[in-house]
């Protein structure tokens, strides 16, 4: 009888354990099936560009230099910013800077820092409002 009733509990402590396991498994494979071609879960089309939430690890991080005098003034850095398809670039400006997209794919104002991911090939250039300087990434 006592037998019986740990079989029985064991049994349903398995099965438990099975429905969570079944449960994470599908919420991995769902994941792993968002390819960064599909649409969007609302439907709508992916941006060729869009800001994330940044990952552990990027494929570029972009941060502004001053550049030597004369003539003075700053620059991004890397400009260009060479990157593959479907990868992500972190801004990391000083709180004077911002980096703002040319076509509104993202908007970084004064010590906004973040990242964005390149799902098209293309260059996307880019620019600082207060200083006028200029920047690109181009995405292969
Ligand atoms: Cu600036």
């Amino acid at each position: 009888m006592l037998a019986e009733m740990k079989f029985a509990v064991v049994s349903l402590r398995r099965q438990a354990l099975l429905a969570a396991f079944t449960a994470l498994a599908a919420t991995a494979c769902d994941k792993s099936g968002n390819s960064p071609d599909a649409a969007t879960n609302d439907g709508k089309p992916r941006p060729a560009a869009q800001m994330i939430d940044c990952p552990n690890s990027v494929a570029a991080v972009i941060t502004e230099v001053t550049l030597p005098n004369p003539p003075g003034g700053f620059a991004y850095s890397p400009n260009p910013a060479m990157i593959a398809k479907g990868k992500i670039v972190k801004f990391s400006l000083g709180p004077s800077h911002t980096a703002v997209s040319r076509k509104q794919y993202f908007d970084f104002r004064e010590g906004e820092r973040g990242c964005v991911i390149f799902n098209d090939p293309g260059t996307y250039d880019f620019f600082c409002i207060a200083h006028g300087f200029v920047g690109a990434i181009v995405v292969q």
